[in-house]
């Protein structure tokens, strides 16, 4: 895989890299996307009636069941190639991770990430009163993304939990936002990886990025709406890409 050598040179010189992450960054590790059309969630699951506050307080086994069953895939998946390049690359240069990924594999491929726009499969709370709490010790096994499941109760006030992900309709964490916010502020190239770019206010952050004078990058096999603001377009899977741009950089540095 060729990379044109002012990429090479920007990823060189580049004081502060922001990797703004998606679902297809988790893809190589067997966790579906949401909008690819033959695999996608969506293709196969009504987000209206899964991924909102309505469709929880009308049906709440309906939807922990389905959550349960996507928190054990990401048990059983893997960091792919991509999550390790990401990681890799900031051993020796300042990297931030936004992601709007609810799995843990940047944290699982050893990155830390500065913020998490759609909250974590792992962090349920009270749909009630908000208490924050762990899910129940053990594995869950639902048989698949049908198995209705009854969400276990608050210890506080005995209301159902729910998933700690941000459903359609809700506002982000405030601490993630002001976190991305913050690290956008100084950040002077941007890798926007394995996301549609079509959900709102997240997608903005690429194009907000360029308009600060900052270098985009897109990495992913399909064309997106950023494909017109983006510096580079880099067209293929991420676990590929990101690992051959990480042995390009390094190729360039050490023939010095
Ligand atoms: C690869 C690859 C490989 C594949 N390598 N790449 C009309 C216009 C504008 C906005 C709105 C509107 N109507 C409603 C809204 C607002 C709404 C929104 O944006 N909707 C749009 C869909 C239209 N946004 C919200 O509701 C947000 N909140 C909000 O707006 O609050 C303010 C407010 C509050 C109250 C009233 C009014 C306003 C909240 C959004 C929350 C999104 N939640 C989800 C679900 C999280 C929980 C869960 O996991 O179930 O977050 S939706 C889903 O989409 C998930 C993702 O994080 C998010 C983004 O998806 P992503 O990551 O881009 O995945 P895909 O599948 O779309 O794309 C994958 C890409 O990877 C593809 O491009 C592939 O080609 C690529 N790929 N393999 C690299 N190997
Ligand atoms: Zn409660």
């Amino acid at each position: 895989m060729d990379f044109s050598d002012d990429l090479l040179a920007r990823l060189e010189h580049a004081r502060h890299v922001m990797f703004f992450t998606g679902a297809g960054v988790s893809a190589e590790s067997g966790i579906p996307t949401f909008r690819d059309a033959m695999h996608g969630l969506w293709a196969r699951f009504d987000a209206t009636e899964l991924a909102t506050p309505e469709a929880f307080a009308r049906d709440p086994a309906l939807v922990w069941g389905w959550y349960e069953w996507r928190r054990m895939k990401v048990l059983q998946a893997q960091p792919n190639p991509a999550h390790r390049a990401i990681a890799a690359l900031a051993a020796d240069r300042r990297v931030s991770i936004v992601t709007q990924n609810v799995d843990d594999l940047h944290e699982r491929a050893g990155s830390t990430v500065c913020a998490h726009l759609h909250g974590h499969l792992s962090r349920p709370r009270c749909f009630d009163c908000g208490l924050p709490t762990r899910h129940p010790a053990g594995t869950p096994t639902p048989a698949d993304g049908g198995a209705r499941m009854t969400p276990p109760s608050c210890r506080k006030c005995g209301g159902p939990l729910r998933p700690g992900v941000v459903w359609f309709g809700e506002t982000l964490p405030e601490s993630d936002w002001q976190a991305a916010m913050a690290a956008l502020a100084s950040t002077d190239l941007l890798f926007s990886v394995g996301t549609s770019s079509m959900v709102w206010p997240a997608a903005e952050i690429p194009g907000w990025a360029s308009r600060r004078g900052s270098c985009v990058v897109q990495v992913n096999p399909q064309t997106t709406a950023l494909d017109e603001i983006a510096d580079f377009n880099l067209r293929g899977p991420a676990g590929q890409v990101l690992p051959a741009l990480l042995a390009a950089s390094e190729r360039r540095r050490h023939a010095r």
